[in-house]
């Protein structure tokens, strides 16, 4: 038989903080190896989980997983997603204190995956009346009906989000869930028109082509093969073994029912989709004088039929260009590549408007109408950081996010707690770490960061590219230790590995070099109003309430899309920093997405930049449990002849007669200026069961003497 110690050394231990050595990297990631190997991917540090993706179903999420973890101590089970989730609820609940869990790692290492576990786990909290159940379906059927719209197989995840997802879920006093409302952060609506090699379109449009019954693909005068599409065959990989895009389709009209949307709706969400497909389709060719004619008009008429404009209209509003310059009105006749670059336009700003649509919608489905107090626990899954061999506008947006969550990070773990020590005056040797802050800064700052050099940019047309806006970061940036290109490269080496059109920031997570080029067009995200303006009067039901006819009165130039998703994301951290937090830090074990395959450089890459040694050193140097000394006296006082049944001293001297009298060791301790520091939870678990023990007895007292007196 195997022995208890054997069994340690086969299967590590489910705590990191249980290792020996503690300080070595080698030894946290031999235990997460010897881990996954036995199939176990989750490990403790403390109450972060660590995930290591196992790429292949697990049968660890069943039905009896969910049971198993309900109204279970977080130390007496082993790790599991569902662990951390029961303690934020059972937390939630106890404190009347909205909490959230915040799901890392960088892209494919299993945010999503966790996500909707964590979600399932929340939803199947509620009593099953019928209500509930209601409420219930809806939360999760939120889920598919985003993915198809959101998602997209990139060349790091086949179902890779591409959209930045916040939750929150309501809970009423009871502890019943009641409704939920999400935040969704900018979509990466280029993929719409474009995809790189080995890349899909979301996953909707692939949907839609294979699942949709024969009648729905006529009417919306489509051919089952995604490659009879330009905007979807560019990545030349529409089909993908991992995934049942008909299969998929039926979960999406699923989700739609649930989430009761109206055969209008749904009929015009198809019409727009099969909209964007032909638009997609419509070519230009150059006439004598160089101007754009539409090559074959088919695509233009059912484009405009699906979306119920007229097909002339929609016909020059692809060909022309109006601009108003002091009260003069005049059209000009664009381009061939003009004409591309406005009805790309116009697919993303259609399926990006859809899509926040689609948010709002489902919104109003969960938003909760009863009465009372509520509680939120929030559920955070974003766009992993990700490099590709080019990287753009969009890579800079999500990795920036990704800068912003470190952060959220490294405030909650790394630095209040060791802030806390210090104030109290607990003796506390500083672990040092690396503050991203300063990544954040070179992107973010007023007047001199990235984002304000390219909205500089972009207020000067006609005179400003792409590449005055690199000259410009080059000559404000150049000393930037996180920032490197080409021209303020002394280093001959480094230049060898830049190009031109480039610039290399060093994330925390790693370097990534961006090409400049599009950054002003994609920061600009101009839609040209002629096209605008045959937007604002079709028939389609969505269409109308996406583009409202006030916004072509509007003068004032809204915010470019970069310091939109600053806005946004500082809304975001605020909203965060005023929740407890969980975290779930998820790590991609290979590049291969093969099961069974740890290595170990790529671990130890993440391991290091998630800061996880760091986290490791704060978590076991430091203190599990604390006490304001006033809660800990009031809560505990019947286990101390010194402070029961009266006492009138200080908290602190109270506090500190009783944990001598239950003989605490003096490592399991430390009195701060206002709380009591423990060590481990087990210390307090002791003295909760002694606590109950004793209220048995003092009953048992009451009663006796009761009996007594009558
Ligand atoms: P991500 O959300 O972190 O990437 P996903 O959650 O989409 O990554 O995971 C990528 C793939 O890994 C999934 O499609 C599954 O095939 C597999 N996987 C992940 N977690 C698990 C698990 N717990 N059990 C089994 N398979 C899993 V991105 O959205 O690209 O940043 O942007
Ligand atoms: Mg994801």
């Amino acid at each position: 038989m195997e022995s208890v110690l054997d069994e340690r050394e086969r299967t590590g231990v489910p705590d990191a903080i249980l290792l020996e050595d503690y300080l070595s990297e080698k030894v946290f990631i031999d235990n997460l190896k010897k881990r996954y190997k036995e199939n176990l991917i989750y490990t403790y540090i403390g109450q972060v989980v660590v995930s290591v993706n196992p790429y292949k179903d697990l049968g660890i999420y069943t039905e009896n997983h969910l049971e198993k973890y309900r109204n279970v101590n977080f130390y007496e089970v082993p790790p599991h997603v569902f662990a951390i989730t029961e303690n934020a609820y059972k937390a939630m609940i106890a404190e009347v204190a909205d909490h959230c869990i915040l799901i890392s790692g960088e892209s494919g290492a299993g945010k999503t995956e966790a996500s909707k576990q964590v979600l399932r786990f929340l939803a199947a909290t509620s009593l099953h009346r019928r209500e509930m159940d209601r409420v219930r379906d809806r939360l999760l059927q939120s889920n598919p009906l985003l993915e198809a719209f959101g998602n997209a197989k990139t060349n790091r995840n086949d179902n890779s989000s591409r959209f930045g997802k916040y939750m929150d879920i309501e809970f009423n006093f009871k502890g019943d869930p009641v409704g939920g409302h999400i935040l969704n952060y900018l979509l990466e609506k280029s993929r719409v028109v474009h995809q790189e090699i080995g890349e899909r379109n979301f996953h909707v449009f692939y949907q839609l082509l294979a699942g949709a019954p024969s009648h729905l693909l006529e009417k919306l005068h489509l051919e089952r093969n995604a490659d009879s599409y330009f905007y979807l065959k560019q990545g030349k990989s529409g089909h993908v073994d991992s995934i049942s895009d008909s299969g998929d389709f039926e979960a999406v009209q699923h989700a739609l029912a649930t989430l009761n949307f109206t055969d209008e709706e749904k009929e015009s969400i198809w019409g727009i989709l099969g909209a964007i497909l032909h638009l997609g389709n419509v070519s230009f060719k150059g006439d004598d004088d160089g101007l754009a004619k539409v090559v074959d008009e088919t695509h233009v008429n059912y484009c405009s039929k699906l979306l119920g404009c007229e097909s002339q209209e929609l016909l020059n509003a692809l060909t022309h260009r109006t601009i108003e310059a002091r009260g003069d009105v005049v059209t000009s006749p664009l381009h061939p590549e003009q004409a591309v670059y406005a009805r790309d336009a116009l697919a993303k700003s259609v399926y990006e408007r859809v899509f926040d649509w689609l948010v709002e919608r489902i919104n109003q489905t969960l938003h909760n109408t009863e009465a009372g107090r509520k509680t939120l626990l929030g559920i955070l899954d974003i766009y992993g950081f990700e490099i590709f061999d080019r990287n753009g506008f969009e890579q800079f947006c999500i990795n920036y996010c990704n800068e912003k969550l470190q952060q959220v990070f490294i405030e909650l773990t790394l630095r209040s707690e060791q802030d806390e020590y210090r104030r109290e005056g607990i003796e506390w040797e500083q672990v040092e770490y690396f503050d991203n802050k300063i990544i954040c800064d070179l992107v973010e700052e007023k007047h001199k960061g990235i984002i304000s050099l390219l909205d500089e940019e972009c207020l000067r047309p006609g005179e400003a590219t792409d590449a005055t806006f690199l000259a410009k970061m080059n000559s404000h940036l150049a000393k930037h230790k996180h920032y490197f290109s080409y021209d303020t490269s002394v280093n001959n080496k480094v230049k060898k590995t830049i190009n031109k059109d480039e610039f290399r920031l060093r994330h925390y997570a790693g370097d990534v070099a961006y090409r400049v080029q599009g950054f002003l067009d994609k920061n600009n995200d101009l839609l040209f109003r002629d096209l605008k303006e045959v937007m604002t009067h079709t028939s389609n039901l969505i269409l109308t309430a996406v583009f409202p006819k006030e916004e072509l009165g509007r003068k004032k130039r809204p915010d470019t899309a970069a310091t939109q998703f600053k806005n946004s994301l500082g809304g975001l951290m605020n909203i965060l920093m005023n929740k407890e937090p969980s975290y779930i830090r998820c790590i991609k074990p290979n590049d291969e997405k093969r099961s069974y395959h740890f290595n170990e450089e790529r671990v130890s890459h993440q391991v290091k930049y998630l800061g996880l040694m760091e986290n490791l050193r704060v978590r076991r140097a430091g203190f599990a449990y604390r006490r304001q000394y006033e809660v800990f006296l009031h809560r505990y006082k019947s286990l101390c002849p010194a402070t029961w049944p009266s006492y009138k001293g200080q908290a602190k001297d109270g506090v500190h007669s009783i944990v001598k009298h239950l003989k605490y060791s003096p490592e399991d301790y430390r009195m701060g200026r206002s709380k009591l520091f423990i060590r481990l939870p087990r210390t307090l678990f002791k003295t909760e069961d002694a606590l109950q023990a004793r209220k048995a007895e003092l009953a048992t007292k009451i009663k006796a003497k009761w009996k007594a007196f009558v």
